[in-house]
């Protein structure tokens, strides 16, 4: 195959039979298209008999979640793909191996992970995950340390900076976190009844200073390479392991932009659960444990961090004593502030989580969405005042418990 066309079922199958080394010759392979993110196909193959199996992951030229009217370049394979050998090399048990690539056609083929379950899915059906923050806070510490210039050679690092240079997806990310929740914009989408939410977001100049301050870092630091869309939806577990995907949006940017991402996803998932769960004792359980994988999720990046730099620190002036408690602390205030970008995103802009948005009860769902908004702009606004974890968790808890009543809809 050579001419880029987007693959058939079939087609996917037939591409499968040429792979060397995955099925039998005589195998019959089925296959489904499971793809239900927001810019590609997926194709699950299997040979049942034989119980073997991959995924052939193809980029469309188009934003999938859109329409071909937001083309997208296909070089984001090759981003992805690079991203997922380079991050496989440094976390091998937190990354699905990469087995085969076609550049032309935009695949990638992949370990099939199947018996593990999307993050998102599994915390709405209640499940605990008590090896995450472990496993997440070491995939961050690994790779943010190893691809930054506090272990690489500067002048290799500026080439994978090169390497990984993101524009189209990089776009995405700059026009949905940092612009459109602030101003009016097609892409936003949110329902009449927190439009006055949306009203206060394109008003406030506190927020908008602090919001241009992270979108500055996003545009212009070259600290790490990033994963770049690091949510609960780009994560697969079990209660014994997981595996991060999807890193079609890495580039290399501030690390505190994929930490950030992850705590946003529990916090959002933690403003959701008054609309899934009735008992009172059993919400308070479950929204103190969610606060408290935020809480163990930065503890365990930073102390994997702070490992691999007393252990494999290149750059001399780095040693310095006292840097690393700087350093570190700046990640945790941009970790803060973007973890509030991602949220407020997720409510008034374009791709929302169904953590929240599937919450059956209208009150409920506003309530929730009006929580996350009032977090993530305390985040937001905060986040150069952070100097620790607890901070952040301060804000979750303490930001009033809004509700819909005497709200007025005046704002449209
Ligand atoms: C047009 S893509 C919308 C969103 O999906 C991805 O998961 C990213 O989060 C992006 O912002
Ligand atoms: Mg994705």
């Amino acid at each position: 195959m050579s001419t880029y066309h987007p693959l058939t079922v079939n087609e996917a199958i037939t591409y499968a039979q040429t792979l060397s080394g995955y099925f039998d010759n005589a195998a019959t392979l089925q296959c489904s298209e499971i793809g239900d993110g927001n810019l590609n196909l997926v194709f699950h193959i299997t040979d049942p008999v034989n119980h073997k199996s991959i995924i052939i992951k193809q980029a469309l030229p188009y934003a999938k979640v859109v329409g071909e009217s937001w083309p997208l370049s296909l070089d984001r394979a090759r981003i992805e793909r690079e991203a997922l050998i380079k991050q496989h090399q440094l976390c091998p048990d937190l990354v699905p191996e990469v087995y085969a690539y076609d550049e032309s056609m935009a695949i990638t083929v992949m370990e099939d992970l199947s018996d593990h379950v999307i993050m998102r899915k599994g915390l709405l059906e209640g499940n605990e995950y008590p090896l995450f923050t472990e496993h997440i806070g070491r995939f961050l510490a690994n790779t943010l340390f190893y691809t930054s210039d506090l272990n690489m050679n500067p002048q290799q690092k500026k080439q994978q900076v090169k390497i990984f240079t993101n524009p189209d997806l990089c776009k995405i990310t700059e026009d949905l976190i940092f612009e459109d929740p602030y101003q009016l914009s097609d892409n936003n989408n949110y329902a009449d009844s927190i439009a006055d939410e949306a009203f206060a977001l394109r008003e406030d100049q506190a927020l908008h200073l602090e919001v241009a301050l992270l979108r500055q870092k996003f545009l212009s630091q070259t600290q790490a390479l990033l994963h770049g869309d690091l949510h609960t939806g780009s994560i697969f577990v079990t209660q014994e392991s997981t595996k991060v995907i999807d890193p079609e949006f890495a580039y290399y940017g501030p690390m505190g932009f994929d930490i950030g991402a992850i705590i946003a996803n529990l916090l959002l998932n933690y403003t959701a659960q008054p609309g899934w769960i009735k008992d009172e004792v059993a919400l308070q359980e479950k929204q103190s444990s969610l606060l408290l994988m935020v809480e163990k999720t930065w503890n365990s990046f930073e102390s994997h961090f702070r490992t691999l730099w007393n252990k494999d620190v290149q750059d001399v002036m780095a040693k310095t004593p006292g840097y690393q408690d700087i350093y570190v602390a700046q990640i945790l205030k941009d970790t803060v502030g973007f973890a509030g970008c991602k949220i407020i995103r997720r409510i008034v802009g374009l791709s929302h989580v169904v953590d929240i948005d599937n919450i059956s009860n209208d009150t409920a769902r506003e309530t929730a969405q009006r929580k996350a908004l009032s977090i993530g702009k305390q985040l937001v606004l905060s986040n150069r005042n952070i100097n620790s974890i607890q901070d952040l968790i301060l804000i979750a808890k303490s930001t009033s418990q809004v509700t819909t009543e005497g709200v007025t809809h005046e704002f449209k």
